[in-house]
């Protein structure tokens, strides 16, 4: 499978290589996305992440079913904390933080129910999940290891928040080489007007970090590929 995928993009169209691409799913977790939740908890509104929820369905459908690799990360902590930063671990000066009991279990531990990636996008047998203490993927893991040994030079990025772990783990990806797609309905924010700046963040100045298009230019290209 040679044949690159010319999509419709901003700043400008996206070359999109199937063999060296990969779908990178940020942190679609219970305790981010689910009524209930620590992100609900924290006065958040949740609606406005679960809207991701469908087109990300599709698009992880679409994917799937054209043999490419996608892989899923997780924002959490050992049990011991031990890989928590301390200042982490305080800001925000709330009563409840990282550790402690939340509506699904220890908040942003490895192993509680809240830490876990929603049912309706739960990855596949085979599919890398990525444990990450921090907002951006490459931070404390074996994500760019993983990527290399697979010739992976693509990402297109999905999940949330746009702002916050979308966002900073594009830029880290920029820095190490990669060109990112990012899918603006399959990313979502708490805060609309982060998510739309986020979004213009990165397809600035000539795609200073990257690019932005809808998940159904991708899902008609995944389609021509047959
Ligand atoms: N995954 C991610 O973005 N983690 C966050 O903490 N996001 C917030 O928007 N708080």
């Amino acid at each position: 499978m040679s044949k690159t995928i010319d999509l419709a993009a901003e700043p400008y169209a996206f070359a999109l290589s199937p063999e060296h691409c990969a779908l990178l799913i940020i942190d679609m977790q219970r305790d981010f996305l689910e009524p209930g939740g620590f992100g609900e908890m924290l006065g958040n509104d949740v609606s406005q992440l679960r809207r991701t929820i469908e087109p990300n369905r599709r698009l992880l459908a679409a994917w799937r079913a054209a043999g490419l690799t996608a892989l899923h990360t997780r924002e959490g902590h050992r049990p011991d904390l031990s890989d928590l930063p301390p200042a982490k671990k305080i800001r925000g000066k709330s009563t409840t933080t990282i550790g402690d009991a939340g509506p699904m279990g220890r908040i942003l531990v490895r192993g509680e129910a809240g830490h876990d990636i929603i049912p309706e996008l739960y990855p596949a047998p085979g599919e890398p999940v990525i444990d990450k203490p921090g907002k951006g993927a490459f931070h404390a893991t074996d994500l760019h290891s993983i990527l290399q040994h697979r010739d992976v030079k693509q990402l297109v990025v999905t999940g949330v928040t746009t702002e916050v772990c979308v966002n900073t783990t594009v830029r880290e990806a920029n820095d190490r080489g990669y060109d990112c797609l990012v899918l603006e309905d399959c990313v979502g924010s708490y805060f609309p007007e982060f998510h739309a700046m986020g979004l213009k963040m990165i397809k600035a100045q000539g795609g200073i970090f990257g690019w932005v298009a809808h998940s159904d230019a991708l899902i008609k290209g995944l389609a021509a590929l047959k």
